[in-house]
């Protein structure tokens, strides 16, 4: 009877310490606005909701993340300025269109930086990856964790491009970033910059010729519809980021911030293991749906790599050698095979 006695006893302890623990948590219930620029059902939008569902289990459903795709709330660079202004709490974009607000995120477009994912992970979860998110703060954003976009290739409707010379004159698409205008105009292209919720009707109307994007995107967007055919470049990596606005995350608790942090690595580690299993997958979708693939022989796109040289000197110049000689050291240390 009194062994009974003694377990009732512990099993009380134990709960009570529970509940005083999650009462000891500061937590407020709260909606938060969680905007992003693909459609739901993309690699982007099934990061959202798992972001989403971890926030809503680690806070007890106290803290609700309302998930909003396909640039409902506007594009990038509305969205950022929404959450500079306090109007909006949370969003996942391109690192892309950060140039303008922080001129070393400029690092992350140089074509052919990153060789594999491996030296990716290693080199934005690293030193230098959280350099570039601590100076958002001084713009009024919080960058918690990078995702993945993913490596990127060419698509057009007008021919097939193999060479290098074969961009000449091609009007592509380009994300509203200074580095990737340069790129393609040193590659000979008409380099045309558009919000990305404006390319699947530029690409529809051909008031572009092409675009270039991850294979997980060109099949989410459903650019197969409208491009015919395909170049393999992995001509450079681009990474997500996932934001908040500062004015709001200043006036969380710390218990709050860290639920939100910790959130957002577990969807990242979801999110990249999610894109890589779907792309292979996606790249198969295309040449079903009757894609022309063709894979840029290594001369050519060595020839590519040469006509960007002199962006990346620009680039250099622009965020310094030491963030420069910072990003060559994580991606050596990190290898060359993945
Ligand atoms: O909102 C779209 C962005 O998240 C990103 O996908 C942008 O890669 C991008 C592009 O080409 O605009």
């Amino acid at each position: 009877m009194k062994k009974l006695m003694l377990t009732a006893a512990a099993a009380a302890l134990t709960l009570s310490f529970g509940v005083a623990q999650s009462w000891a948590q500061n937590i407020q219930p709260r909606l938060i606005r969680f905007g992003y620029g693909l459609n739901e059902d993309s690699n982007q939008g099934r990061a959202v909701r798992f972001f989403a569902e971890e926030v809503g289990k680690r806070s007890g459903g106290k803290l609700k993340v309302r998930t909003f795709g396909a640039a409902t709330l506007g594009p990038d660079p509305q969205m950022q300025n929404a959450l500079i202004g306090g109007a909006q709490e949370m969003m996942v974009g391109s690192t892309a269109t950060l140039v303008g607000t922080v001129k070393e995120f400029a690092i992350w477009d140089v074509p052919f930086m990153f060789a594999n994912e491996k030296q990716a992970d290693a080199v934005l979860d690293g030193p230098v990856g959280q350099k570039l998110l601590d100076k958002l703060q001084e713009k009024g954003l919080v960058g918690l964790v990078y995702w993945e976009n993913g490596f990127r290739n060419l698509t057009n409707s007008r021919h097939k491009i193999e060479k290098a010379e074969d961009l000449q004159g091609v009007k592509l698409r380009v994300m509203q970033n200074p580095v990737f205008i340069d790129t393609f105009k040193a590659a000979g292209a008409n380099a045309v910059p558009l919000a990305f919720a404006e390319l699947f009707t530029a690409l529809e109307t051909k008031a572009v010729d092409g675009q270039e994007n991850p294979y997980t995107t060109i099949v989410s967007s459903k650019f197969y519809e409208v491009q015919k055919y395909l170049t393999v470049t992995n001509h450079v990596y681009s990474p997500w980021i996932v934001t908040a606005s500062k004015v709001w995350w200043d006036k969380l608790s710390p218990d709050e911030q860290k639920i939100l942090l910790e959130s957002a690595a577990a969807a990242r580690d979801f999110e990249r293991a999610d894109t890589r299993a779907q792309a292979q997958k996606a790249l198969d979708q295309l040449k079903a749906a009757g894609m022309e693939v063709t894979v840029m022989p290594e001369e050519e796109v060595a020839k590519l790599r040469e006509k960007a040289a002199p962006v990346t000197k620009t680039v250099i110049e622009s965020v310094g050698q030491p963030l420069w000689d910072e990003v060559q050291a994580g991606i050596k240390k990190a290898g060359g095979t993945n």
